[in-house]
C-alpha cells in the first residue's frame, strides 16, 4: 500500500490520451501460485493530440514486469521507467505494438478487483481501474480497442474458459492443460474486459431479436446451483425485449453470459457479453430467495443487460461521466421494472428509498453532484447521487420532454455516439438536438449538489376565482458549493388541484386560451414564481409533485385533515401514499417532541383513522396497502430531523406500531388470515399479484405480532414450519426474532440454521434478519454472530448482511449512547481497509453522519474516525472518506 497521500484529480484537467489501442490481444496462463499475462497491444499516436511523439504512460500496479518489447524490440530496463503505478516507454514512430509479460496473484488477490479467485474459480473485476491490476494498459474509458482473449489452464479443475466476444477456437494443450479463444469485435474500454475460468455448468436457452437473429443465453453458476437460475434467464429474456420495444435497441453478439460467483464487492457488472453477478443477484428459487430477492434479480439482470448499449456501446470519456452510463441505466431499469411489475409500488419504493439514503449522502460530507468535478478514488463515488439522483436526473428529461421526444433523444444519443466514450453534455445535446429544444439551464442538475427545496404556498381568490401558487427554491450549501451561489433549477412539478368532492379540477393558466387536462407538469425556473389559475370556483386543495416529479424537498402546509383527503381522493397513487407518509411524519414528530419532554406519549387517533381506512378498502391494490401501512422508517426520521434524537425516534415509531396494532388488530387478522389460507393453497409464483398478497400477509403479521395474542404466536410459528416459500418463512423468523418469545425464537433461529446451512445467501438472510433485531444487546449478538462457522468478513455479502445490517439498519443499538457500536464499526473497517478497500470505504458510511447527532454522539463518532485515520496505512479510498468527513 501506499505511503504517500493520495491524489485529487480534477475534471477541468481531462485531456484526451496521448497514445490509442487499437487492437489489444491477451494470453492468460493461470496457475495455483501465480498467472501469467502477456499483452500484445497495437497501438498509434492519438492524432487528436497533435503531433510529436511524447513518453508513452500505461498504468500498471502490483505487476511483476518479466519483459517488455516496443516495436518488436526488446527492452531492458534502461530503456523504460517504472513506479508502482505506472511503465514509461519512448515510442519511435506514429503506430507501433508493445509486448508485455507480468506475473500476478490472483490466488492472493483479496480486494476482489482486477483477476481474483472466489470459491475456486477465477474471476474478474475491472471497473473502475481494476484493469491496471492484470496488465500494462491506457487503464480510461476513453481508449476503446477490440479484444481478443486466450485462456490457458488446466483442464479437469476450469473446464470453463470465457471471456468476451464470441468464441474463435480452443484445443488441448500440454500438462493436462486446454486453452480458449474468445473475439470481441466491439470496441471497448478495458473496464468492461472479462474473464472467468472454472467447473461451472450453465443453463442455456436462445433468444430471436428483432431482425431474426438467433443469440445463445447462457447462465453460469456452481453445480449445487443449477436449480436456481431460472427466474435469472426469464428475467434476462424478458430485459432483451423490453430494450428492443421500448429502446429500439438490439443485442449485438451471438453469445450472451451470466455468471455468477460468491465473493463481489457489488452487485454484478455489465462486460462485454459476459456478464459477472454477485450470486445474490442471480440464484433465486421460491425455497430459497424472498420476493424481495426475486425483484432485485430481475432488476439487476435487466440493468446490466440494458448497459450493452447503455454504457458499452455509447460508453464514458472519463469517469466524471460515470452518471452518463449509470443515472440512464437506473432509469432504464425502473422503467422496465415498472413495467413488469404495479408501477406505483415501483415508485414509492425507489422514492422511499432516495429520500432515505440518497438525501442522507447529499447532506453529508461526501455530498458531491451528479457528475463530480473531483474524486482521490473514483470507487467511492458509486453513489447513490450517481445512480439514483441521476436516474431522477434523466426522469426529469423524460418528463419534460414526453415519451416519444425522449425516445426521439434516445435515438439520436446512441445513433450518433455509437462506439464513442462520451460526456453527459453530449447525452443533454442529443436530447435538445432532437427536439428543439434548449437545456442549458436544466444542466445545472449535473454540476450543483444537494436536495433543493421548494417551498409552496398558496392563495385563492374567491372573488377572481384564480388560485395561485408560489414555489420558491433554494440549495442548501454542500462541500465546496455554498447555497447562496447556487443558481434556480429547472423543477418539473406535476400537480393537480382537487375540489372539494374530490374531483380534478381542469387546469387553465392566466393567460391560457383553454384548460389543458387536470394534471400538468409546470417547469419552475426561478428562485420565486408563482403560478396562476383561472376558472377555480372553490378553494382547491393542491396535490403537488405527482409521481414526485423531481428530486426535491418539497413543503406545502397541510394540515392533517388535508392529508387524510388526500389520502383517499387523490388520483395520483403515488401522491395518495405520500400523504400517508406526510401524515404519519406529522403524528411521528408529535410523539418524539412528547418522548423528549418526558410526557406520556399520546398519538392522533387520525392516523388509526386513516390507515384503517386504507385497511378497509379491498379495491386497493394489496402492495400499495402494505406501503400504505408501512410507517417511515427510522432511517428517514433520522434524515429529516435537524438533530436527530435516536431514542426519542426509535421510542415514537414503535409507540405508533403498538398503537397501530392494537387499533387495527381485527383488520388485520383478517387480511392476514384469508391472504396466508391462499398461500397455502397457491403455489408460488414470483408474479407482482403473488408479491402483493404476501407483503400485506407479512406486514399484518409484523403488526399483530406486537399485540403479544398467543393466537399470533401461534400463526408466526405455523407460518415459520409450513410456508413453502422463504418470503413467508422469513418473516415469520423475523417477527419471532423481534418478539419476546426467547424460546420460540432460539427454537426457529436453530432450526432456519440447520435447515439452510448449506446456503450462503439463506444464511446472510438469518444473519441479517439478528442484526436487525433492536431489541436491547444488539452489538453482543452481532459479535456472536461474528464467531459462526458462517461467517467470514472475506466476503463482501457476509459484511453486508452482519454489519451493515447493523450499522445501517438497526440504529438504536448501533447508536448506543456508550459508543460501543462506533467503536467496533471502526475495528472493522481498520480490519477491512488491510484487505479490502472498497468494502471498507462502504462500511465507514454511517459514521461519516456524525452532524446529524447530539453533541456526545458527535464527540464519539468524530473520535472512532479519527481513530481510524491514526490506524496505519490507509487505502485510497477509506483515506479520502476520512480526510471528507473530518474536514
Ligand atoms: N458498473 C458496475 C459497477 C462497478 C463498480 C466498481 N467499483 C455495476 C453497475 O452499475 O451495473
Ligand atoms: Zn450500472
Amino acid at each position: 500500500m501506499r505511503t504517500e497521500q493520495p491524489k485529487m484529480i480534477y475534471l477541468k484537467d481531462y485531456q484526451a490520451p496521448e497514445y490509442l489501442i487499437d487492437e489489444t490481444h491477451l494470453t492468460f496462463e493461470l496457475f495455483d501460485d501465480h498467472s501469467l499475462v502477456h499483452a500484445q497491444l497495437v497501438m498509434r499516436r492519438n492524432p487528436a493530440r497533435g503531433s510529436g511523439l511524447p513518453p508513452l504512460v500505461l498504468d500498471g500496479q502490483l505487476l511483476e514486469l518479466l519483459s517488455v518489447k516496443l516495436a518488436d524490440v526488446d527492452l531492458t530496463s534502461s530503456d523504460y521507467e517504472l513506479t508502482p503505478d505506472s511503465l514509461t516507454v519512448q515510442p519511435t514512430s506514429d503506430t507501433f505494438t508493445l509486448d508485455t509479460s507480468v506475473k500476478i496473484h490472483p490466488e492472493t488477490n483479496t480486494a476482489l478487483e482486477g483477476l481474483y479467485k472466489s470459491s475456486g474459480m477465477f474471476c474478474t473485476q475491472c471497473e473502475a481501474e481494476g484493469f491496471r491490476k492484470i496488465t500494462y494498459y491506457l487503464d480510461r474509458p476513453d481508449v476503446m480497442s477490440t479484444f481478443t482473449t486466450t485462456v490457458i489452464a488446466n483442464q479437469q479443475d476450469f473446464p470453463i474458459l470465457l471471456s468476451n466476444g464470441n468464441l474463435v477456437g480452443s484445443g488441448p494443450g500440454k500438462d493436462g492443460r486446454h486453452w480458449i479463444t474468445w473475439q470481441d469485435p466491439f470496441k471497448k474500454p478495458a473496464y468492461l474486459f472479462a474473464l472467468v475460468a472454472g467447473d461451472l455448468w450453465c443453463i442455456e436457452d436462445t433468444f430471436t431479436t428483432m431482425t431474426n437473429r438467433k443469440v445463445t443465453l447462457r447462465i453460469y453458476v456452481e453445480q449445487e446451483n443449477i436449480d436456481k437460475c431460472q427466474h435469472a434467464m426469464d428475467s434476462l429474456k424478458k430485459s432483451m425485449r423490453w430494450d428492443e420495444e421500448v429502446y429500439g435497441r438490439e443485442y449485438d453478439l451471438d453469445i450472451f453470459m451470466i455468471v455468477a460467483v460468491n465473493d463481489f464487492n457489488m452487485g454484478a457488472m455489465e462486460n462485454k457479453g459476459l456478464n459477472i453477478f454477485n450470486s445474490s443477484a442471480v440464484l433465486a428459487r421460491a425455497e430459497t430467495a424472498t420476493d424481495a430477492a426475486h425483484q432485485r434479480v430481475e432488476a439487476i439482470v435487466a440493468h446490466e443487460y440494458f448497459h450493452n448499449w447503455s454504457g458499452n456501446r455509447v460508453t464514458c470519456r472519463d469517469w466524471f461521466q460515470l452518471s452518463l452510463k449509470e443515472g440512464f441505466t437506473v432509469f432504464r431499469d425502473a422503467g422496465f421494472s415498472s413495467d413488469m411489475n404495479s408501477a406505483t409500488v415501483k415508485r414509492i419504493q425507489d422514492v422511499a428509498y432516495l429520500r432515505t439514503h440518497q438525501f442522507a449522502e447529499d447532506a453529508g460530507p461526501m455530498a458531491h453532484a451528479v457528475r463530480p468535478d473531483s474524486f482521490i478514488e473514483i470507487s467511492n463515488f458509486y453513489t447513490l447521487t450517481v445512480y439514483e439522483k441521476g436516474s431522477e436526473v434523466v426522469g426529469m428529461i423524460h418528463t419534460l420532454l414526453g415519451a416519444e421526444g425522449f425516445r426521439k433523444g434516445s435515438d439520436l444519443y446512441f445513433e450518433r455516439h455509437d462506439g464513442q466514450a462520451v460526456t453527459c453534455d453530449d447525452f443533454v445535446k442529443a436530447m435538445e438536438d432532437a427536439n428543439g429544444v434548449d437545456l442549458t439551464q436544466f444542466k445545472r442538475w449535473y454540476s450543483q449538489a444537494g436536495t433543493p427545496r421548494l417551498a409552496v404556498t398558496e392563495s385563492y381568490d374567491p372573488s377572481a376565482n384564480t388560485y395561485s401558487l408560489t414555489f420558491r427554491q433554494s440549495a442548501p450549501t454542500t462541500p465546496g458549493q455554498p447555497g447562496d451561489e447556487k443558481k434556480p433549477f429547472v423543477i418539473p412539478v406535476s400537480l393537480g388541484l382537487l375540489d372539494n368532492a374530490g374531483k380534478e379540477i381542469p387546469l387553465r393558466l392566466q393567460g391560457e386560451a383553454t384548460a389543458s387536462g387536470s394534471s400538468r407538469v409546470i417547469s419552475v425556473t426561478e428562485a420565486e414564481q408563482t403560478f396562476t389559475f383561472v376558472d377555480v370556483a372553490e378553494q382547491p386543495l393542491p396535490s403537488l409533485l405527482r409521481g414526485f416529479s423531481a428530486p426535491v424537498k418539497l413543503s406545502f402546509p397541510y394540515n392533517r385533515d388535508q392529508l387524510m383527503f388526500l389520502m383517499q381522493h387523490d388520483t395520483d397513487g403515488f401522491n395518495r401514499w405520500d400523504a400517508g407518509q406526510q401524515l404519519s411524519v406529522q403524528v411521528l414528530q408529535e410523539l418524539i417532541a412528547q418522548h423528549q419532554k418526558g410526557k406520556n406519549l399520546v398519538m392522533d387517533q387520525r392516523l388509526v383513522t386513516a390507515l384503517g381506512t386504507v385497511l378497509a378498502d379491498d379495491s386497493l391494490d394489496q402492495a400499495m396497502v402494505a406501503e400504505m401501512l408501512s410507517l417511515p422508517g427510522e432511517a428517514y426520521l433520522t434524515e429529516i430531523s435537524e438533530v436527530a434524537d435516536v431514542d426519542a425516534i426509535h421510542a415514537a415509531r414503535e409507540f405508533a406500531r403498538q398503537q397501530l396494532a392494537s387499533s387495527l388488530s381485527d383488520a388485520l387478522w383478517k387480511r392476514y388470515q384469508t391472504n396466508r389460507e391462499l398461500s397455502k393453497k397457491t403455489a408460488y409464483v414470483a408474479e407482482s399479484e403473488h408479491f402483493a398478497r404476501r407483503a400485506l400477509q407479512n406486514i399484518a403479521l409484523s403488526y399483530l405480532m406486537l399485540t403479544g395474542k398467543p393466537e399470533v404466536l401461534a400463526a408466526a410459528i405455523e407460518q415459520f414450519d409450513n410456508a413453502d416459500n422463504m418470503t413467508e418463512r422469513l418473516t415469520a423468523l423475523a417477527v419471532l426474532v423481534n418478539s419476546p418469545f426467547e424460546d420460540e425464537k432460539a427454537k426457529a433461529l436453530a432450526v432456519f440454521a440447520e435447515n439452510f446451512k448449506e446456503n450462503a445467501l439463506v444464511m446472510d438472510q438469518w444473519f441479517s434478519v439478528q442484526a436487525g433485531s433492536t431489541l436491547p444487546g444488539g452489538l453482543a449478538r452481532v459479535k456472536a454472530l461474528m464467531e459462526h462457522p458462517a461467517f467470514t468478513l472475506k466476503n463482501p455479502n457476509k459484511v453486508r448482511a452482519l454489519i451493515g445490517a447493523f450499522a445501517g439498519q438497526n440504529l438504536i443499538n448501533f447508536h448506543a449512547a456508550d459508543g460501543s457500536g462506533y467503536r467496533f464499526l471502526a475495528d472493522l473497517v481498520i480490519e477491512l481497509n488491510g484487505f479490502n478497500p472498497q468494502i471498507a470505504s462502504r462500511q465507514l458510511a454511517p459514521l461519516t453522519r456524525w452532524r446529524k447527532y447530539d453533541s456526545a454522539r458527535q464527540a464519539l463518532m468524530k473520535g472512532e474516525l479519527e481513530r481510524i485515520r491514526a490506524s496505519g496505512h490507509l487505502s485510497p479510498d477509506v483515506y479520502e472518506v476520512l480526510s471528507k468527513s473530518l474536514a
